[in-house]
């Protein structure tokens, strides 16, 4: 098997469309494995809000890679993931890089806004950018920081979402692939796909470019393909349907005070078992402990 960060360089640059689920735990990550995509989305939002916080960096960066360590133990295929503005300067980001490179994750996204970060779907929000030539050095110190020459670094440009518009968002964009970034990510939060369309016409295929359609979800997914974008992410599905399933669960029960309801529109406990692979420490058990005895065990372990 390629490594992940080979996979997510094939990925990136296949001549295909390709897509990025968002997964927030190893759980989530297993069933976006499963579900058969090639790549998973660390998104800043969904693991923050997995943890009870607000996307606005009060999740350490250790926290964060606490989570993201199991979401890569528990999947094979590559994540990329959302490291926000870096944590810091350009010097968090290579001891940021350094980390992601021990865990096995194929790749960093990091934004070009300042620390810390508002979502970018707010309503109202504060974005102010970081300077060109700061966030350029950012880009630059992470492609001189990683060892494995497949990891990608993706320069995520916020000038739409800030108000800044297309002259900024194509200035931005030259900087950082001048500064070495193996892809862009253009963010927008209007409902249709006009600023992201009118960037591709401009930039072309220049480099590849990656997008997150949430909020223009309506865009039917082929013309994202004619644009010639590299990659789409589905960026905070897992969560969104986690919260509403938990919701409904929770209130029924709440309810009913009872489990009759709901017995049979949940995964089962055996369901459970299976995505944390149970049968594989059952057979490693018949291999490494002895026998088990008739009797039952003395309190000396004999
Ligand atoms: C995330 O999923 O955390 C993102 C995408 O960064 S967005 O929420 O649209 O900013
Ligand atoms: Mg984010």
């Amino acid at each position: 098997m390629l490594k992940k960060t080979s996979q997510f360089k094939s990925l990136l640059q296949s001549g295909n469309l390709e897509f990025l689920m968002e997964a927030h735990n190893g759980l989530s990550a297993k069933i976006v494995e499963e579900a058969g995509f090639k790549g998973i989305w660390g998104s800043g939002l969904a693991i923050s809000a997995a943890l009870g916080v607000r996307d606005n960096n009060e999740a350490s960066w250790t926290q964060v890679l606490d989570v993201v360590e199991f979401m890569s133990d528990a999947s094979s295929i590559p994540i990329m993931l959302d490291a926000d503005t870096g944590y810091g300067n350009f010097n968090n980001v290579r001891r940021l890089v350094k980390k992601l490179e021990q865990l096995g994750v194929g790749a960093v996204c990091i934004e070009d806004k300042l620390f810390p970060k508002n979502n970018s779907l707010l309503d109202n929000a504060r974005q102010p950018l970081e300077a060109i030539d700061v966030f350029a050095g950012k880009i630059k110190a992470a492609k001189d920081t990683q060892q494995d020459a497949d990891f990608c670094v993706v320069a995520r440009i916020e000038a739409f979402i800030a108000g800044w518009g297309l002259g900024e968002a194509l200035k931005r964009a030259e900087a950082y692939h001048a500064a070495g970034a193996d892809a862009l990510l253009i963010h927008s939060r209007l409902s249709t796909a006009e600023e992201i369309l009118a960037f591709m016409d401009e930039w072309k295929d220049t480099c590849p470019i990656v997008v997150v359609p949430t909020k223009y979800y309506q865009t039917p997914t082929p013309v994202f393909q004619k644009a010639g974008i590299s990659l789409v992410i589905w960026a905070n599905h897992l969560l969104r349907s986690g919260i509403a399933a938990m919701q409904k669960t929770a209130a029924l029960i709440h309810e009913q005070q009872s489990l009759l309801g709901v017995e049979n529109e949940i995964s089962s406990v055996q369901e459970v078992f299976r995505l944390q692979n149970n049968a594989e420490l059952k057979l490693a058990e018949e291999k490494y402990l002895p026998p088990v005895s008739v009797h039952p065990e003395t309190p000396d372990g004999h």
